[in-house]
């Protein structure tokens, strides 16, 4: 027999990954074992209601609960804003705004470039077996 300890331990195992690109949830994982547990996830959405409880009642209305998506979506906001700051000085620059495109038109051109090739090399190699009847 396992205890619901343990059993919650590996659903939250199953569960975790991906998830944890959500700041919020990060700081979910009270215990660092870089996972959420169900029962750290239920903790920590506790947390929030209180803390964005601001009439203490227990619940939230729609302008408290916007409140606490607004922080939530503040600390992915300032992730983004640091990843487009590439040299870190605290502003993006045009340039460093531009990045994203840059490596999109980047990606396309090479993308576009590797095609080209393989259907040459499909032209090219074909013309040369016409004796496949076996
Ligand atoms: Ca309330
Ligand atoms: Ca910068």
């Amino acid at each position: 027999m396992m205890d619901p300890q343990m059993m919650m331990r590996m659903h939250g195992q199953m569960m975790g990954g991906g998830m944890m690109d959500n700041p919020m949830l990060k700081s979910f994982n009270t215990d660092g074992d870089g996972r959420v547990s169900p029962e750290e996830m239920r903790l920590g959405q506790q947390a929030k209601l209180e803390q964005f409880d601001l009439n203490g009642d227990g619940s939230l209305t729609l302008d408290e609960f916007e409140a606490l998506h607004s922080a939530a979506i503040r600390e992915m906001m300032v992730d983004k804003f640091q990843k487009l700051d590439n040299d870190g000085d605290g502003q993006v620059t045009s340039e460093e705004m531009a990045a994203p495109a840059r490596k999109m038109d980047r990606m396309q051109k090479m993308r576009a470039q590797s095609g080209q090739k393989h259907s040459g090399a499909m032209v090219g190699g074909n013309n040369e077996t016409g004796e496949e009847n076996n």
